[in-house]
């Protein structure tokens, strides 16, 4: 029988009970250290910290091994943290507006939201006074692969909030494409295409409407479609799309190229839980790639806003999909790194349902019952929602109602599956509390191992100071030593930690400074050019142009090349800044004082803003980034004159 406690043998609460190095931890042998120091942190007490030699602890100034690119779910932004220490490194704002940096707020950046938007959106957007969405809903990161493993070129991200998907540079840690997918509704699974190599980026839309949304059909479900989405990775434009029955929820694909996958807890295209939840069974749709393509080739398509999108509903006759009927309300989408299971989260069933995708060629074109593809279908816990892997041949699948990590090797499954008598559950563990995704180092990848565990828990309950009625969410990080888990790590995050890929640091090689001639400033740099203004060297200059003004000033510590400029009230006034320091480290920001303004100028970037003077006054402008000892008088003044003086 597996243990179901975390700490083998001792609970959290007798390891709470005891004081300090007392005589519960005596009995923890070699790894007592590490608990002693986890449990006596949990208590508040004296008890010292982690050792500097244990396994899982990064020292003052020391480096982590991995990087842990994390989603923010609805905060919008994602997040970089140092794996194991779980130190946050980074937050690179996305879908979001950002105080600190001017994330959709610069020019360079609205450019980058508004490139990819529809005119639909466009004006909508116009009739709310906004240029940009401020929000969203960042559920799913993941890198560009080539050949099974991370490349380290991008990074791609969903928002559920405002059906986009976007595209992170990883040189530099910026989006530069932000792309709104045209038809689908709550982009929510997302997956970039492992092999050869991530030609696409395949994104699921989660909700269901008419084909054409335009108000003409309104609550009349059974004409609701949904749509899966095939996105050109290096275009960052939409390939082709795929209509559906039933919703979708998480997505996935092989490491063949051949095959993508998506689960739907709709099939019933119910509009409320209870519909939602009717059937026995719902499904998983596979996607036939290759057929897809052929079929877009032959023109077998109709154009939805501009998108080739091809019929692949049920009882359609063709080979674009298949639907696996599975337990009703499936949920996590996983294909292990043994190019061979695809991994389906029970949800409402204890089961996780396995998919061998060598199966699906039979059941595409030899007429084979999809069920045939499940090879196994091991009972784990209450409520399995997403697995990771280990290379290893073992997986590991979060039990949200159980609050339990449960890791089960996936052979012994399909041998039980089979009828032989074999238990595949290796361990339980129990995690704090209600865990959603989880991920292992590189785990989605051919280069999968089993160092570290992370878990990233729906609820913190009790085991962090109240805060208010907005509690922290928790994340851990666990030592994987065989079956064995050992939390090393706990702490609470702000919304909300949704889901994680974890990268060996050597895969990640990210610039010290921008380089002068980076494209996201290339239209900034055409209007200088046409001021006559090189936004590479010294800039203090001042174009006037009708009632819109353009102030082109360098910073350099700790100084902005202008000291003072003036407009008047009304005036529509852009600021160009070019940071002429290239020392590590050196940025400077923009804050226009009272105007709602700033924005993040780092070493040899250029930066722009553009906002209407509509106050007369003295305003004071400052570098809001600490940069030098004379940071707080790197400021200037900004005269605007009265409109009728
Ligand atoms: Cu990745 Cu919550 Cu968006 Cu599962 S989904 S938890
Ligand atoms: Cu420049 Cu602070
Ligand atoms: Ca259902």
């Amino acid at each position: 029988m597996p243990e179901s406690t975390q700490l083998r043998g001792i609970s959290r609460r007798s390891l709470l009970g005891a004081t300090a190095g007392g005589a519960a931890i005596g009995t923890l042998g070699a790894t007592g250290a590490i608990l002693t120091g986890a449990a006596g942190a949990l208590m508040g007490s004296s008890t010292p910290a982690l050792s500097a030699t244990a396994p899982g602890h990064v020292g003052p100034g020391e480096l982590d091994e991995y990087y842990g690119f994390w989603s923010s779910g609805q905060t919008g932004e994602l997040r970089i943290l140092g794996i194991p220490s779980m130190r946050e490194l980074m937050r690179v704002p996305v879908f979001n507006r950002c105080s600190a940096t001017g994330w959709g707020q610069t020019n360079e950046s609205i450019k980058i939201m508004r490139d990819g938007m529809t005119e639909r959106t466009k004006k909508f957007l116009a009739a709310n006074g906004k240029q940009v969405h401020d929000n969203g809903d960042l559920h799913h990161v993941h890198m560009s692969f080539t050949e099974g493993k991370y490349d380290g070129r991008f990074l791609f991200m969903n928002d559920k909030a405002n059906t986009r998907v976007a595209r992170v540079r990883c040189d530099v840690m910026k989006p530069d494409r932000i792309l709104e997918i045209p038809n689908a509704k709550a982009i929510h699974g997302m997956r970039p295409q492992k092999f050869p190599r991530t030609n696409y980026v395949f994104a699921n839309g989660e909700d269901e409407g008419p084909m054409v949304n335009d108000g003409k059909i309104l609550d009349d479900p059974s004409q609701y479609v949904n749509f899966y989405t095939a996105i050109n990775a290096d275009e960052m434009t939409v390939a082709w799309q795929v209509m559906v029955s039933g919703n979708l929820d998480n997505t996935d694909c092989d490491y063949d190229g051949k095959y993508a996958f998506s689960t739907s807890y709709n099939s019933e295209m119910g509009m409320n839980t209870a519909e939602m939840t009717s059937s026995d069974m719902d499904h998983v749709v596979v996607f036939n790639i290759k057929e897809i393509e052929a079929g877009i080739a032959a023109g077998d398509f109709i154009e939805l806003q501009g998108v080739k999108v091809i019929d692949g509903r049920k009882g359609q006759n063709k080979n674009y999909t298949r639907y696996i009927p599975i337990a009703n309300n499936p949920h996590g989408c996983n294909m292990a790194p043994d190019r061979v299971h695809l991994c389906i989260g029970g949800k409402l069933s204890p089961t996780v349902s396995v998919i061998d995708v060598r199966k699906l060629d039979a059941v595409f074109y030899d007429g084979a019952d999809p069920r045939s593809a499940v090879v196994a279908e091991p009972e784990l816990g209450l409520g399995p929602l997403h697995t990771a892997f280990d290379g290893k041949g073992n997986a590991y699948t979060t039990l949200f109602l159980d609050s339990q990590v449960v890791k089960w090797n996936i052979d012994a499954a399909v041998r039980a599956f089979a009828g032989e008598s074999v238990d595949p559950i290796l361990s339980k563990t129990d995690v704090h509390y209600q865990p959603g995704h989880n991920s292992t180092c590189e785990g989605e990848t051919l280069d999968a191992t089993d160092k570290y565990y992370i878990s990233m828990n729906k609820f913190s309950k009790d085991r962090f100071l109240n805060v208010g009625p907005l509690k922290p969410e928790n994340e851990q990080v666990f030592l994987i030593e065989g079956d064995k888990l050992t939390l090393v790590h706990d702490g609470p995050t702000f919304a909300e930690p949704h889901d994680s890929i974890v990268v060996h640091h050597t895969k990640v090689n990210p610039l010290h400074a921008w380089k002068r001639d980076d494209p996201m400033w290339a239209e900034t740099r055409r209007q200088a050019e046409a001021d006559g203004v090189n936004i590479d060297d010294w800039m203090d200059t001042v174009i006037r142009d009708g009632n819109k003004v353009r102030v082109y000033m360098s910073s350099q510590a700790p100084n902005f090349a202008l000291e003072t400029f003036t407009v008047r009230e009304g005036d529509e006034v852009t600021v160009i800044i070019t940071n002429l320091d290239d020392i590590d480290d050196l940025s400077h920001g923009f804050t226009m004082g009272d105007h709602g303004v700033a924005f993040e100028i780092s070493p040899q970037q250029t930066a722009s803003a553009t906002f209407v003077a509509a106050k007369a006054g003295v305003f004071w402008f400052y570098c809001q980034w600490f940069c030098h000892a004379l940071h707080m008088e790197m400021r200037g003044r900004m005269f605007v004159e009265p409109k009728d003086a």
